[in-house]
Formats: structure tokens, C-alpha cells, sequence
């Protein structure tokens, strides 16, 4: 029904390239507005992660999302940037949500929709760690929708950065004096003030769905995330 109607539009209105501009979004009613899967590496991309990232790009071909890739210098730790850079990109307005992964993430059930895990009144998506670590939170993939909430979400979260626990480094890499993804970095920070602050529009998947380093049933993404990547990513693609 959908191309059925696109392709009478089409020859309707092809000579006065006046619908063109818009054809194609104004289906069925109102706009829709894309998805966009975001990633940032501010360093030259290690080659392992190629295999990873063509995924990525292929499985926005196929949704018509928007792929975006930042490497924009920020002064902030790395682990950062990704809470800063997505609050800018939903502050455009231009997108229904974004959808963060980390480099050593990429998509695996290619057919499943971001728009299939939209539940009401959940306006951020998450999993906590794989059974080999313990957070409920892990910050290596997620996705938000661009609402008020989403936003409200992002804007706490970024909030909770503390610049006063970190300092940079001569080499350029960040310090702080708090522990290893504790309350002084974007996940400790997220599962101590965001999930109960927010928790009504929280949504938290099982980490099978997203977390999963090997492929299973219910995986959408996988995040091979740990001192063995190289290796969980090698026997992925063999
Ligand atoms: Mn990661």
C-alpha cells in the first residue's frame, strides 16, 4: 500500500519537482522522523572494530536511520563525551531518538526496528552488564527518544559530571579520583541517580538483549566489551 501510493505520487507530480522535497515523509499522515545511531572515537579507528561498524552502517541503510560518526574534539573525559554529544544531538529536534554505541557494539538482528522496543512511557532503553560484571546499568548501548523526557534525562545525566573529580592529564588522557566506573563516571553516576530518579520511564531490557558478547535468540545488539574483544569479535565474524 505504502509503494502503491508513493509510485502514483510520483508520476503525478514528477514534472513540477514541487512534491519531491517531501515525498515519502508525509505518508500516512504525519511526519516521522529518523532514527540516529551514534558513535564517537576521538583516536584513529582500530581495524577490528571495521567488521563492527559496517554492520552498523548497513543496518541504517535498511531502517533509513541516520548513521552519525563525531570525532569532535571536547573537553571532557572520554567517558563523557557520549552523554554530552547525544543531549546535542536531541536538542536538534531532528531525530525521533538516539541510539549509542560504543565502538566494541554493533547490531546483530539487523531486522528488528528501534520503533519495536518503544513501550509507553519509556523514554530511555537499557541493559545492565553481562553476568561477568555487575552494574544494572551498562553504558556501552542505549537509546533515547527525543521528548521531553528523553531530554529531561539527558540533562540530568550530563548534569551529574563533576569536573572538579577530573583532571587532564599532560598526555591528554583524564584522571579521577573516583573508583573505576563509579559515581565520578557517566555509569556509576547513571545508576546512582538516574535509574531511581527516573525509573517510571526507564525501561531496562535484559542484558541478553543488548549486552550479550555472543550472539543468543534474544540479542538486537551485542557489545563485545571486556580484555577479550578481539577475540569475541574474530569468532563472531568466522
Ligand atoms: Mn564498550
Amino acid at each position: 500500500m505504502k509503494s502503491k501510493r508513493l509510485k502514483r505520487k510520483t508520476g503525478r507530480f514528477r514534472k513540477t519537482g514541487r512534491f519531491r522535497k517531501t515525498r515519502g515523509r508525509q505518508i500516512g499522515g504525519a511526519a516521522e522522523l529518523p532514527w540516529a545511531v551514534v558513535q564517537y572515537d576521538n583516536r584513529p579507528i582500530n581495524p577490528i572494530f571495521y567488521p563492527l561498524l559496517e554492520r552498523i552502517k548497513n543496518y541504517c541503510k535498511l531502517h533509513t536511520y541516520e548513521y552519525i560518526f563525531s570525532n569532535a574534539p571536547y573537553d571532557l573525559p572520554p567517558y563523557w563525551i557520549k552523554v554530552k554529544l547525544v543531549q546535542e544531538i536531541l536538542q536538534t529536534k531532528k531525530y525521533k531518538g538516539v541510539l549509542w554505541l560504543d565502538m566494541d557494539a554493533t547490531i546483530h538482528d539487523m531486522k528488528r526496528s528501534l520503533n519495536s522496543f518503544v513501550r509507553q512511557e519509556k523514554s530511555f532503553y537499557c541493559a545492565g552488564d553481562t553476568p561477568n560484571w555487575n552494574s544494572r546499568f551498562n553504558a556501552g548501548v542505549w537509546f533515547v527518544l527525543s521528548n521531553h523526557q528523553g531530554r529531561q534525562i539527558m540533562n540530568s545525566w550530563m548534569n551529574l559530571y563533576d569536573s572538579g573529580k577530573w583532571t587532564k592529564e599532560t598526555d591528554g588522557s583524564w584522571k579521577t579520583i573516583g573508583e573505576w566506573a563509579g559515581d565520578t563516571y557517566e555509569q556509576g553516576s547513571f545508576v546512582q541517580t538516574i535509574l531511581p530518579r527516573f525509573n517510571t520511564h526507564i525501561e531496562v531490557l535484559p542484558w541478553q538483549v543488548l549486552q550479550s558478547f555472543i550472539p543468543l535468540p534474544q540479542s538486537f545488539t551485542l557489545h563485545f566489551a571486556g580484555p577479550e574483544k578481539s577475540a569475541w569479535i574474530q569468532s563472531y565474524f568466522t
